[in-house]
């Protein structure tokens, strides 16, 4: 058996099994234990425990110092401390919205939670056409929860100026500024464009030196902005769902930013599943229902994260400037001008980037996946331009009604 206690290195499965057995009490010493890497990420080792004997079962997380997408990204694995650390504190603020953590090991970068395995990854469901009515609420709740209760206007200064050191993480943020906001709207090496969508980048995203400009805008917004405590990757793939049940994962990618990043990224992550939905269902009423299902849902998630976080305002926001009169439709509405922009940067960097979405790439037919991508990014260019009109959920399905017709 290896040390676990001095030195860090990448486990395998044996390993996670070892280490389960003599670093955690949680399963009794008779407990027959089985162990498989599961994790289809693309940075961590994800190994599922169980008792074959109870059922009972673990997960245990592990951070390699590469990325599994690229070894080209070389990554502090340190990301797995703040990931324990803001599921911890997740925990508090949004109960019942995050997998329960039980240990974290800074020498073996691993930690070990709940496993969630009642419950299925959310972008797969969808794009199996399955549907989560109380999706909507359970989110708005988690964002509201987790975002404004970490800002100025809520917390302490100083508490809130701690938080922002302890979830300093360069590397990560570096991901997120080079493939969402700088690659994908240039002619970079590492985009990975699909031939048929080639010439329709050429001309509508790296040929338009206005868009260019808003993604500077947005991106310095992204570096310098520590607003609220993100979760940073907030993609359909980060959220484990039921039917009545909803758990936001992965962290890993959490600092201060700026609160549309995390709103904007659900967002544009159920119009891929749109996409996906309008390219794949042959029977015709079957899209309609299912298409309309994410159109509701798109819409209620913006309206609801509006209302609550005007409920909430109400109630906690403690700053004595928080109650000027303006001064609250003021800050909802840059956070909503935001939310636009990232929801049409993400739309964009999912298609033209190195981070694939499978909603996109398991579309069969070229063609379909062609117009997909193009439905996906001509609506993300227009809500990146023209996001501060955009402002409430049916604002969003007229852009996407408004393109969709033309590809
Ligand atoms: C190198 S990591 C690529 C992408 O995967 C993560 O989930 C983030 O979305 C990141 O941009
Ligand atoms: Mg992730």
């Amino acid at each position: 058996m290896r040390d676990f206690t001095t030195t860090y290195f990448t486990m395998v499965e044996a390993d996670a099994l070892d280490y389960v057995k003599t670093r955690l009490s949680f399963f009794p010493d008779d407990a027959e234990l089985t162990c498989k890497e599961i994790g289809d990420g693309n940075l961590n080792y994800v190994f599922r425990i169980i008792d074959t004997k109870t059922g009972k079962s673990l997960i245990v997380k592990q951070a390699g110092p590469v990325a599994r997408i690229s070894d080209e990204f070389k990554l502090s694995p340190d990301r797995n401390r703040i990931e324990s650390e803001i599921l911890s504190l997740q925990h508090k603020l949004a109960p019942g919205f995050v997998p329960m953590m039980f240990h974290y090991d800074p020498i073996m970068n691993c930690c070990a939670m709940e496993d969630l395995s009642d419950h299925e990854i959310m972008r797969t469901a969808l794009l199996q056409y399955k549907k989560f009515p109380l999706f909507a609420d359970h989110i708005t709740t988690f964002l509201v929860n987790t975002l404004l209760l970490t800002s100025d206007v809520v917390m302490d200064h100083k508490e809130k100026k701690e938080l922002v050191k302890q979830f300093i993480n360069p590397e990560l943020c570096e991901i997120t500024e080079d493939l969402v906001f700088t690659e994908p709207f240039i002619d970079h090496p590492r985009n990975d464009v699909f031939e048929a969508t080639k010439e329709f980048i050429q001309e509508n995203i790296w040929g338009d030196p206005e868009l260019a400009l808003e993604t500077a805008k947005l991106k310095l917004e992204f570096m310098t902005n520590a607003q609220s405590l993100l979760h940073g990757d907030l993609h359909t793939g980060s959220i484990f769902i039921k039917e009545d049940s909803t758990k936001i994962i992965d962290p890993e990618f959490a600092f201060y930013g700026p609160i549309g990043y995390d709103v904007g990224n659900v967002i544009a992550n159920l119009i891929f599943a749109y996409v996906h939905a309008r390219a794949t269902i042959d029977d015709e009423a079957k899209k309609v229902d299912y298409m309309s299902y994410l159109e509701d849902t798109i819409v209620d998630t913006i309206d609801l994260y509006k209302d609550k976080f005007m409920v909430a305002w109400d109630e906690k926001a403690l700053d004595p400037v928080a109650s000027y009169p303006g001064f609250k439709e003021y800050y909802i509405g840059k956070v909503l001008d935001n939310t636009a922009a990232v929801t049409g940067l993400e739309l964009c960097r999912r298609i033209i980037g190195i981070a694939h979405v499978k909603d996109i790439t398991s579309i069969q037919d070229q063609d379909k996946r062609a117009a997909a991508e193009k439905i996906c990014l001509s609506v993300g260019k227009m809500l990146i331009l023209e996001r501060e009109w955009v402002k409430t959920g049916e604002d969003y399905v007229k852009v996407i009604r408004e393109f969709e017709q033309l590809f």
